[in-house]
C-alpha cells in the first residue's frame, strides 16, 4: 500500500489514479500518525511552495513527515514535495522547508520562458530502481518556475537542461524526489512509478543522454465542450466560433472517449473548454467535473479546464469565489485551469486604475497553486486600421492587408465565446496577465477558428514577443506543415489543434511522425 500525503492544494487525484492503475492501493494520509505509519509515501507537492509549508505546519505534518524520512523508508517526492525537502525557497523567503538536504530552491535564471513547462529528457547520473527499464531518452513532464540546488554533489540523481543544467531529481537511501511529475509522463512515468511500486534492491547500470537534454515543443488536443439541445454534454467545434450547422449543435463525439483517443495517439496535453461556462455556472454544472474525474483516470498527461472560472454569486445568494471553482476543478484531475472572459474584466479593471487588488481570480489561484496552474484564453479577432496612430490599442504591421487595403490592425480581446468585443488588446491583455501572476497563453484567433488555413503568424509573434511566459498557439491549423510553420516562424512553445483531430483528417500520430527530425518533439 501507497500512503499519499495530500496537503489540500492541487492534483493529487491523478497520482492516486496512476498507482491504482499500476495495481497498488493509495491511503491518504490524514494526520501525523498515518504518516509514520506508512510503508511507502509519495508528495505529490503541487502550488506555492510558502502555502504549502504553512499547511504542512498547520496540519501538523511536518515533525512527523521529518521523522519518517530520517528512518530511511521509501519516499517519492513530486515536484514541490521534492523542493520541500530542502531549507528554503526563493519563492517564499523567510518560511524554512523541512531541511532533510542542504540548498536552497532558486528561480530560474534564464532568458526563456519561465515556468519551465513542457516534455524535457533527464540525464541519469547514478543508478536508482526507479529507472529499471527505461532507455534513457524518454521525455518526462515538467512544470515550475523554480529548482532545487543542493549544496551536495552526491545527491543530484538527475540534471536537465533548460537555459543552464539544473538538478531535476535527488536521491539519498530510499528518498528519492523529481521535479518531473511521473503521473503525467504517460507510459515513461507510469513506468518510473511502477518502478518505485515494486522497489527491487538491485538497480540496473542506468541509460542516459550524452548531450543536453532538449524541452519538446508540445501538441496540444482541444475540446469544446458543452451540451447539446438534447442536453448530453458533446465534444462540438465552431467555425469562427459557430458551433452550429443547419441550427443543431454539432456532435462530434464523447468528451471522456476521445480525450482518450488522444492520449493514446501521443498527445502531449489536453485542454477541455467549457465554451457555455459563461452562463451555465460551472459548479452547477456537474457534468464538466464528472468529465475530468473520468478522464484522469485513463489520461497520464497534463489536462487543462476552462469556462467559467470566476467568481459567481447563486439564486440563492450563495457566493463562489474563482478559487473555489478552481479548488473544484484541481481536484477533479486538473493540472491547469484556463480563464477566459474574467481575464479581460481583470485586465480593464487593472488599466483603469494601474493597480493589482490582489483579489482578482488570476491573483488569487496563482498565489495557491503557483502561476503555472494559471492559463489565460484570449479569443482576439483582428481589427484593420490605416495607421499605428488611429487607435490606442497596441497595433501590429500586416502582411494581410484589410478590405481596404489597410496595412496594419490591432487584436481585440472578445469575451463570451465572441460575442462581445472589448476596448483591450491582445498583446496588452498578455502582458496585464503575466504581471498579475498568470503562467500561461492559450492564444486562440477568431478569424482563424476552424478555417484550417494555418495558425495567425504575425498574432503569436506580436504576442510571444511581449511576455516571458509560454504561448500555446491555437486555431487555423488543417495539416501536419501548419505545425511545422508555427513552429518555424514563431517561438511558440506549444501549438494547439481541435478540427483536424476530432474529424480525423490528420491524426496527431501524423503530425508528430511529420514533425520528427526537424522540430524537437516527445515521439509519440
Ligand atoms: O470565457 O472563461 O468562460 O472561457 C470560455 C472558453 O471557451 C474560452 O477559453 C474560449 O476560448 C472558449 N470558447 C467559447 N466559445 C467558443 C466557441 O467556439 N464558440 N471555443 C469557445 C474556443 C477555441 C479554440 C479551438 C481552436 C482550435 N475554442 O480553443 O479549439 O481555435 O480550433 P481549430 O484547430 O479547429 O481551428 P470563459
Amino acid at each position: 500500500m501507497i500512503t499519499l500525503l495530500d496537503y489540500g492544494a492541487g492534483n493529487v487525484r491523478s497520482v492516486t489514479n496512476a498507482i491504482e492503475r499500476l495495481g497498488e492501493t493509495v491511503k491518504v494520509a490524514l494526520n501525523g500518525d498515518d504518516i509514520l505509519a506508512a510503508e511507502k509515501l509519495v508528495f505529490p507537492g503541487v502550488g506555492a511552495f510558502g502555502n504549502m509549508m504553512q499547511i504542512l505546519q498547520e496540519r501538523k505534518f511536518s515533525e512527523p513527515l521529518k521523522t519518517y524520512l530520517q528512518s530511511d523508508r521509501p519516499f517519492f517526492g513530486i515536484c514541490l514535495g521534492m523542493q520541500a525537502l530542502f531549507e528554503e525557497s526563493e519563492e517564499a523567503l523567510g518560511i524554512k522547508g523541512l531541511g532533510v538536504f542542504k540548498g536552497r530552491v532558486v528561480r530560474f535564471a534564464t532568458d526563456l520562458a519561465v515556468p519551465h513547462i513542457g516534455w524535457n529528457g533527464i540525464k541519469i547520473l547514478q543508478p536508482a530502481t526507479i529507472f529499471n527499464g527505461l532507455e534513457g531518452e524518454e521525455k518526462f513532464y515538467f512544470v515550475h518556475s523554480y529548482h532545487v540546488s543542493p549544496e551536495q554533489e552526491d545527491v543530484r540523481l538527475t540534471t536537465t537542461d533548460y537555459g543552464y543544467e539544473f538538478v531535476s531529481a535527488v536521491q539519498r537511501g530510499n528518498i528519492i524526489g523529481t521535479q518531473y511529475h511521473p503521473e503525467k509522463s504517460g507510459p515513461a512515468g507510469l513506468k518510473l512509478l511502477k518502478n518505485f511500486i515494486e522497489s527491487t534492491n538491485q538497480a540496473d547500470a542506468p541509460k542516459t543522454l550524452t548531450g543536453p537534454t532538449q524541452l519538446a515543443k508540445r501538441i496540444i488536443a482541444c475540446l469544446d465542450v458543452r451540451a447539446n439541445d438534447r442536453g448530453d454534454l458533446v465534444v462540438t467545434k465552431g467555425d469562427q466560433y459557430d458551433v452550429r450547422e443547419e441550427g443543431e449543435v454539432r456532435n462530434l463525439g464523447k468528451p471522456v472517449e476521445l480525450a482518450r483517443r488522444y492520449y493514446e495517439e501521443g498527445a502531449d496535453e489536453i485542454t477541455f473548454l467549457n465554451i457555455t461556462g459563461f452562463r451555465d455556472f460551472p459548479l452547477e454544472d456537474m457534468p464538466m467535473i464528472e468529465v475530468l474525474k473520468q478522464t484522469s483516470q485513463n489520461v497520464f498527461v497534463p489536462l487543462t479546464i476552462g469556462g467559467g472560472i470566476r467568481n459567481y454569486t447563486d439564486k440563492n445568494g450563495r457566493h463562489y469565489s474563482a478559487l473555489e471553482v478552481a479548488d473544484a476543478y484541481f481536484r477533479s484531475g486538473a493540472d491547469k485551469i484556463s480563464i477566459g472572459s474574467d481575464a479581460v474584466a481583470i485586465v480593464e479593471e487593472y488599466l483603469k486604475t494601474g493597480k493589482r487588488t490582489g483579489s482578482s481570480a488570476i491573483e488569487e489561484i496563482s498565489k495557491v497553486y503557483g502561476s503555472q496552474a494559471v492559463v489565460i484564453s484570449i479569443d482576439p479577432r483582428r481589427v484593420y486600421v490605416d495607421s499605428p496612430e488611429s487607435v490606442v490599442q497596441q497595433v501590429i504591421p500586416t502582411t494581410i492587408p484589410g478590405p481596404d487595403g489597410e496595412a496594419y490592425c490591432w487584436y481585440e480581446c472578445t469575451i463570451r465565446g465572441g460575442r462581445e468585443g472589448r476596448p483591450v488588446d491582445a498583446i496588452t491583455l498578455a502582458q496585464v496577465c503575466e504581471k498579475l501572476g498568470a503562467g500561461e497563453i492559450l492564444l486562440n484567433c477568431i478569424d482563424r477558428d476552424g478555417t484550417n488555413s494555418g495558425f495567425d503568424i504575425e498574432l503569436i509573434n506580436a504576442v510571444k514577443s511581449a511576455v516571458t511566459i509560454p504561448v500555446i498557439a491555437s486555431s487555423g491549423a488543417g495539416n501536419a506543415d501548419h505545425f511545422l510553420e508555427v513552429f518555424s516562424r514563431t517561438d511558440a512553445e506549444s501549438a494547439l489543434a481541435a478540427g483536424i483531430f476530432h474529424r480525423e483528417e490528420v491524426p496527431i500520430g501524423a503530425v508528430k511522425d511529420f514533425l520528427d527530425n526537424k522540430v524537437e518533439i516527445r515521439p509519440a
